[in-house]
C-alpha cells in the first residue's frame, strides 16, 4: 500500500505499529528541552514542566509530540549524543505515557535509537541524513516514521548562502534524493515523510516562495511536514518578537494545508488547532461542491 490517494496527497503515515491518518490537518507539538532554542529556549528543561506542558498541548489539540534536545537555530554548535541524551532521558517516558505518538528532533542515529528503545515512534531528521545516514536503516529496521527535512548546511552555516536558481525545484530534487536513499536503506514508502525546511538556509523570498509552491512537494506523494512556527520570516514581515508571531504560524499553516501540507509543527496549538480545523472544514465544502457540480454536469438533459 502506498498511503497515497489515486491523485492527491498521502492519505496516511505509518509508524511503527500504528498510522496516522492524514484526512485531516495532524499537529505536532514542540517540546524543545534545549537551554538555547530560539523562542522557549530553557523553559522546559526540567522533566516536570516538560511533561506538563507536553500535556497542555494535547489537551490543546496536539496530535503527537516532537521533542528535541538540540536547537538547530542559524548559528548553533551542534551537541554531542551524550550530552542530547542526558537532556531527554528524563522527559522522554513521562511525554511516551501521555499516549500520543512521540517524535525526536535529532540528526543522531544513538539518540534516535535510545529514544525509539523509550517509546517514540518517528525520527524527525532535519540534516535529510546528511548528517548520519545510518538513521534511514534504523528507520527501516524500526519501522519507524521518518520526517526528511530540507537543509542547506548545518545550523551552523546554513543562513551564509541562501541563494537559489529555483528554491522549489532544489529543495523538491533533494527531497526525492534522500527519500530514495531511504528507501534504498529499506524504508517502506508510507512510513517517510517530507519537510522543506523553512528557516533552514533560506531567505525571506524562499520561505515564501516554499509555501506558495508547496504543491510542488506534495507531488513526490509523500506526507509533507512543515514548521514555520514563530520563525524569523514571519518577523521580518511583522516585526515582531517570536512570542507574537501566532497570527502569522495561522497564515503560513493554512496556506500550506491548502497546497497540500498535512502535518503542523507549532507552538501555539489552540489557535491553529482551531485555524486548521475551519480551513480544513472549508477545503472539504469546496470539494464536495466541485464533486456535486460534476455530478449535477453528468445528469441527462431533461431529466427533472
Ligand atoms: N524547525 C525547527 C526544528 N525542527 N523539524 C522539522 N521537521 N521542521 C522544522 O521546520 C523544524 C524542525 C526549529 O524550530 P524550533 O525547534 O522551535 O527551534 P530551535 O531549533 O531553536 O530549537
Amino acid at each position: 500500500m502506498s498511503g497515497r490517494s489515486r491523485d492527491g496527497p498521502a492519505t496516511r503515515w505509518r509508524i511503527r505499529d500504528a498510522s496516522i491518518a492524514l484526512d485531516r490537518p495532524v499537529i505536532a507539538g514542540i517540546l524543545n528541552v534545549t537551554p538555547d532554542s530560539f523562542s522557549d529556549g530553557g523553559r522546559f528543561l526540567d522533566p516536570g514542566s516538560a511533561r506538563e506542558h507536553a500535556a497542555a498541548m494535547v489537551a490543546e489539540g496536539a496530535d503527537l509530540i516532537d521533542v528535541g534536545a538540540e536547537s538547530t537555530r542559524p548559528g548553533a554548535r551542534a551537541v554531542p549524543a551524550d550530552e542530547e541524551w542526558r537532556r531527554l532521558e528524563p522527559v522522554l517516558s513521562g511525554v511516551v505515557r501521555l499516549g500520543v505518538p512521540v517524535s525526536v528532533d535529532t540528526v543522531k542515529r544513538e539518540v534516535a535509537e535510545r529514544a525509539l528503545d523509550g517509546g517514540a515512534s518517528i525520527i524527525n531528521d532535519v540534516s535529510g541524513l546528511s548528517n548520519d545516514p545510518e538513521l534511514a536503516t534504523l528507520a527501516a529496521r524500526t519501522g519507524a516514521g521518518l520526517v526528511l527535512m530540507h537543509m542547506r548546511g548545518t545550523p551552523r552555516t546554513m543562513q551564509d548562502d541562501t541563494a537559489y536558481d529555483d528554491v522549489v525545484a532544489e529543495v523538491a530534487d533533494a527531497l526525492a534524493k534522500a527519500r530514495l536513499r531511504a528507501f534504498e536503506a529499506g524504508c517502506e514508502p508510507d512510513r517517510v515523510a517530507i519537510d522543506p525546511g523553512i528557516g533552514f538556509g533560506k531567505s525571506l523570498e524562499g520561505n515564501l516562495e516554499l509555501i506558495a509552491r508547496l504543491d510542488e512537494l506534495t507531488a513526490l506523494g509523500a506526507p509533507v511536514w512543515i514548521g514555520p512556527s514563530r520563525k524569523s520570516f514571519l518577523g521580518a514581515l511583522l516585526r515582531v518578537p517570536p512570542a507574537e508571531r501566532v497570527e502569522g504560524t495561522i497564515a503560513a499553516c493554512v496556506a500550506a494545508l491548502v497546497r497540500g501540507a498535512r502535518v503542523f509543527r507549532v507552538h501555539d496549538i489552540r489557535p491553529v488547532r482551531h485555524a486548521l480545523d475551519v480551513a480544513w472544514a472549508i477545503e472539504r465544502a469546496a470539494g464536495a461542491a466541485g464533486d456535486a457540480a460534476g455530478t449535477r454536469v453528468e445528469e441527462p438533459a431533461g431529466s427533472r
